[in-house]
């Protein structure tokens, strides 16, 4: 009698092996964990401390032991490596950047206000600017080797750590000519804020794509593959994209996903974290941060009082390199008791930021004028 044999094997999806996580933030799901810091903590600090760095999961966070840790690199490359953590550490150059992780969903709510979304009701504490140290991905693809031919590939990357809401793993991928670009800096990184990685973060060892959205920092990266289309993963292929405004329902969305390109850059923004009012009714101090977009990091920094009709200067209080965050704050002068205020950011190619952001079913990079009140 013959027997057909399946080989099963379980890719965990379990929450209570789970490490304990910040107690600083304000919880958004609790399996997953997703939560976020508030925005007058954040504005507070130039580096973000780990607890205050939002966690956004789409599965159990695992924790991996840094020793038996394997990570493979495979696909369209010249020979396959198996690599461990001592050896990215040994035997490739160190690289540091500063680089801002912001989640695609950062301001969902204001989003959502508009007319519903889809997803986790985030307010604007889903951004986090840290510094990462870690390997270049260039190198690790030098050293497996690459044909001369690289145009049209694909570096995807996966974390079969564990099961995901949407699919079996975590996968995402960019164009390999923007990771072999130089001035990119993609990193598979193993420090943040020059600490070993957290598993909150993805350690022992994380996707750094400076720029780029954070759906693409895979966490728990175990699996790098050069390929000649994009990662098929569910985040890759039916999600983060933006769909026009006049598709308002997941049915209506179905047949669009595969028509529309995969995001990469955030849009140019900025986020009024805190109002505080000076005393004798001079006028108000406003902190908060901005973010470059696809044309480049931020040159400067406005705020209104009167609904956009004048707009004054905020002084830029840290920025650093291309892909950091800008902190920003300004004095204006108001005898009002209360009133609202607004910030816009205007990018080092000119482009400002819009007054109105553009709805879109999965509630993502929502840049309409950042607002506060006092
Ligand atoms: N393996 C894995 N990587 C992941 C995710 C995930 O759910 N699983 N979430 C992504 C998303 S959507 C974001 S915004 C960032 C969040 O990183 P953080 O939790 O360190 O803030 O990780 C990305 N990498
Ligand atoms: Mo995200």
């Amino acid at each position: 009698m013959s027997s057909t044999m399946t080989t099963s094997y379980t890719i965990p999806m379990v929450y209570d092996e789970e490490p304990p996580h910040s107690d600083l933030l304000v919880i958004q799901g609790v399996q997953p964990f997703n939560a976020e810091p508030r925005a007058p903590a954040l504005v507070e600090f130039p580096y973000t401390p780990e607890e205050l760095v939002y966690c956004r999961n789409h599965g159990p966070v695992r924790d991996f032991d840094d020793d038996a840790y394997r990570v493979t690199v495979k696909g369209i490359v010249d020979r396959e490596v198996v690599l461990s953590m001592k050896a990215l550490r040994e035997d490739f150059p160190k690289v540091r950047v500063i680089a801002a992780l912001q989640c695609a969903g950062n301001r969902r709510k204001e989003m959502g206000a508009i007319k519903p979304v889809h997803g986790v009701a985030w307010g604007d504490g889903v951004i986090a600017n840290c510094s990462w140290s870690g390997v270049r991905l260039r190198d690790i693809l030098n050293h497996t080797g690459l044909s001369d031919n690289n145009a049209n590939l694909h570096v995807c990357f996966a974390s079969y750590a564990t099961l995901c809401q949407d699919d079996e793993y975590y996968g995402a991928s960019v164009p390999l000519d923007h990771a072999l670009n130089q001035e990119n800096e993609v990193l598979l990184a193993y420090e943040m804020n020059d600490e070993p990685l957290s598993p909150d973060h993805g350690g022992p060892l994380r996707v750094v794509v400076p720029g780029y959205l954070g759906a693409r920092w895979v966490k728990w990266v175990d699996t790098i593959s050069v390929s000649s289309s994009e990662s098929p993963n569910f985040y890759q292929q039916r999600d983060y994209k933006v769909l026009p405004p006049d598709v308002e329902s997941k049915a209506a969305a179905q047949p669009l996903w595969p028509k529309y390109p995969a995001m990469t850059c955030l849009p140019l923004n900025t986020v009024i974290g805190s109002v505080t009012k000076l005393p004798s009714s001079s006028g108000i101090l406003v902190k908060g941060y901005a973010i470059g977009g696809p044309d480049g990091n931020v040159e400067s920094v406005e705020v209104s009082v009167d609904s956009g009709v004048s707009w004054v200067s905020a002084r830029i209080t840290y920025q650093e390199g291309p892909w950091s965050w800008v902190l920003w704050e300004a004095t204006v002068a108001s005898a009002a008791d209360k009133g609202q205020v607004f910030s816009r950011a205007k990018d080092v190619k000119g482009n400002v930021q819009p007054k109105e952001g553009i709805w879109n079913l999965r509630g993502v990079a929502f840049n309409a004028w950042g607002q506060g009140s006092w």
